[in-house]
């Protein structure tokens, strides 16, 4: 028997994929695993739907998350260095036939901002989210209504006119990992986290720097769009000490100018929890136009 109320969520970053069964915010079920770092969009989907066999016939929306932009469901990358894929993937198409039920497609921390404002630390107040996580993800929820499309890639900000390449390239966990190299060869980023939490300088400089560069985007998005608060998620953002440095370098601030910093509430589970409620809203209205 359907539940006309759960969703099947996916929700993929450039270093996991995540599967859901979704019910009014809470998962009811998951399964994670590695997203490829070779092969094609269809390969990692049908690789997904390969691990949750026993969900067919238990949800009646789909609703796919996906790190890159969607245009009309349609998938780019606009960072190869974080998920590398082909121009235009259609992703909704594949998605559908794949679960045999209506898809929507969005971007991963579109998703997540969602999430976060309707289930998790939003509290159903204007936002804005940052994901800091493969790369730098951004959501934007104004006068109660999500944004999409470009809006909130703050990832995809250039620097200055002499630094190549983009901001999440001089701060998230790529760019973590890449800084360790000359200490720990092969280190990935959550290695860093662990040389910082058992003291190694070099590991707490790297994350400081990091950190510091958040904080000046938060400062930034705070004087663009002047949200009620700013949510803070993704596997970077919330692995201590990181937001106590984010916030460290914002201390001294007048008060009006300063950007009010929340953890995100939701986790890793943001984003599935976001898009599974978007998807089944979506679902409804399209009924409704119908
Ligand atoms: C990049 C971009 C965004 C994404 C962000 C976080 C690509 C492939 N992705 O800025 O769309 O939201 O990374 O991605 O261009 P994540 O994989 O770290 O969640």
């Amino acid at each position: 028997m359907i539940d006309p109320d759960t969703v099947l969520a996916l929700d993929i970053g450039g270093t996991k994929m995540l599967a859901a069964l979704v019910r009014g915010g809470v998962v009811l079920e998951n399964q994670k695993v590695p997203t490829p770092r070779g092969g094609n969009p269809k390969q990692w989907l049908e690789a997904l739907f390969a691990a949750i066999p026993s969900w067919q016939g238990r949800y009646a929306t789909a609703g796919a998350a996906v790190t890159g932009i969607v245009d009309q469901g349609f998938w780019s990358a606009l960072n190869r260095n974080t998920l590398d894929l082909p121009d235009r993937f259609p992703l909704a198409e594949t998605v559908a036939r794949l679960s045999g039920v209506p898809v929507l497609a969005a971007n991963d921390a579109h998703a997540a901002a969602w999430g976060e404002f309707r289930f998790g630390a939003g509290q159903n107040e204007d936002m804005v989210f940052l994901t800091i996580s493969t790369g730098i993800g951004g959501g934007i929820v104004v006068n109660g209504k999500p944004m999409f499309g470009l809006a909130g890639h703050f990832g995809q900000f250039r620097v200055a006119e002499d630094v190549a390449g983009t901001l999440e390239d001089q701060v998230s966990g790529h760019w973590i990992a890449s800084q360790a190299k000359d200490h720990q060869a092969g280190a990935t980023a959550r290695d860093v986290f662990e040389a910082a939490a058992a003291g190694k300088t070099w590991a707490m400089d790297i994350i400081g720097a990091s950190a510091r560069q958040t904080a000046q985007l938060c400062r930034n998005i705070h004087f663009a769009l002047d949200p009620p608060r700013i949510v803070i998620g993704g596997s970077i953002g919330l692995a201590p000490p990181y937001l106590d440095t984010v916030r460290q370098a914002l201390e001294g601030l007048p008060p009006r100018l300063t950007p009010k910093i929340h953890a995100a509430a939701l986790g890793e589970s943001a984003g599935v929890v976001g898009i599974a409620d978007l998807a089944k809203n979506h679902q409804k209205n399209h009924i409704e136009e119908n």
